[in-house]
């Protein structure tokens, strides 16, 4: 019985990875990602990196191509580009399920110095309407020679839940690799891509190393019964999460400058999508309607009061 049931769970592993070799998070896109969910639209103003070292970037941050998949139950995330050995900040946000937050508060999980709350409030980083992201992930690099960092958090509707430091790697050369499952590489060798200042996105698509990432799908929550699509927001920050560049993919509209201040972004107000989707249910609507965030507030106005009161009392009785 023992043998059968090992043939059978071998079985299975192998027809599951029959003609799609595993991919390997280690910052080098591998063959089995399908095409970019997204390309870089902006030359970088955070400087552009031709110094082709796999361990580290002195000459600036670009964000070129986005590629998602979902192996053996595991979210492989590619960007292609590179993240300046200085520190400035690599922040991805993943809308993996319901609830979330369309607007960043300010009591979320203590993670990287607090930086994912500088983020928010007053009125708060906004991101596309429908974009309710439910898990923070953000990756660092710097010092000589370069190490790496990364943390991670939870974004729960009501905030609080749960963040971690998922550990400390070198890029190039030793993965971040947590004890839930996650794995952060990193590998700055592009020297291509797209320019800086005066130069071209031609060489967006071509980029194939940068930041790769490997989620297991229940430490997102993904609820494989409702099979929801998954949405990525990626931008490159700032050492202190206080100030945004323009390498956001989805991408900010072509000749778009830094965003600045992040709490004041409202994605929702720039044209185009700042969202990459991996589609794993076709049949989702773009914009599912959001249920009612108050269910007593019958008027909308955003509060329970005493003008929802008399909207039930004048309805008082049998319903026709
Ligand atoms: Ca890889
Ligand atoms: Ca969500
Ligand atoms: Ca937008």
């Amino acid at each position: 019985m023992l043998n059968r049931l090992s043939c059978t769970v071998a079985l299975v592993c192998c027809s599951a990875s029959f003609g799609f070799p595993e991919i390997v998070a280690d910052g080098v896109r591998d063959a089995t990602y399908p095409p970019a969910k997204e390309l870089q639209a902006c030359t970088t103003t955070f400087g552009d990196s031709t110094d082709a070292l796999c361990d580290r970037s002195d000459g600036g941050s670009e964000l070129c191509n986005l590629h998602a998949t979902v192996q053996n139950g595991v979210l492989f995330i590619f960007i292609g580009g590179n993240l300046e050995s200085n520190f400035n900040k690599f922040d991805l946000f993943i809308d993996a399920k319901q609830g979330g937050q369309n607007v960043l508060r300010t009591d979320n999980p203590d993670v990287d110095f607090n930086g994912l709350n500088r983020m928010g409030g007053n009125p708060g980083l906004t991101f596309d309407t429908c974009v309710t992201p439910d898990f923070y992930l953000t990756v660092t690099n710097g010092g000589d020679p370069a190490a790496m960092y990364a943390s991670a958090a939870q974004l729960l509707s009501l905030g609080g839940g749960v963040g971690a430091y998922l550990g400390q790697g070198v890029p190039c050369t030793s993965p971040i690799v947590n004890q839930l499952g996650i794995i952060v590489a990193l590998n700055n060798s592009n020297a291509a891509g797209v320019g800086g200042d005066g130069g071209s996105v031609k060489g967006a698509a071509a980029v194939d190393t940068g930041i790769e990432i490997a989620i297991p799908l229940p430490v997102l929550g993904y609820d494989p019964a409702i099979q929801q699509n998954i949405r990525f927001v990626a931008f490159i920050n700032s050492g202190g999460h206080d100030f945004l560049s323009n390498q956001v993919l989805g991408p900010l509209p072509g000749g778009s400058g830094n965003l600045g201040e992040p709490r004041s972004v409202n994605l929702a107000n720039i044209d185009g999508n700042q969202y990459a989707t991996l589609v794993v249910n076709p049949q989702e609507q773009a914009c599912p309607p959001a249920p009612p965030a108050c269910v007593s507030d019958l008027n909308g106005d955003g509060v329970t009061d005493g003008t929802d009161l008399t909207l039930v009392l004048g309805g008082w009785g049998v319903c026709p």
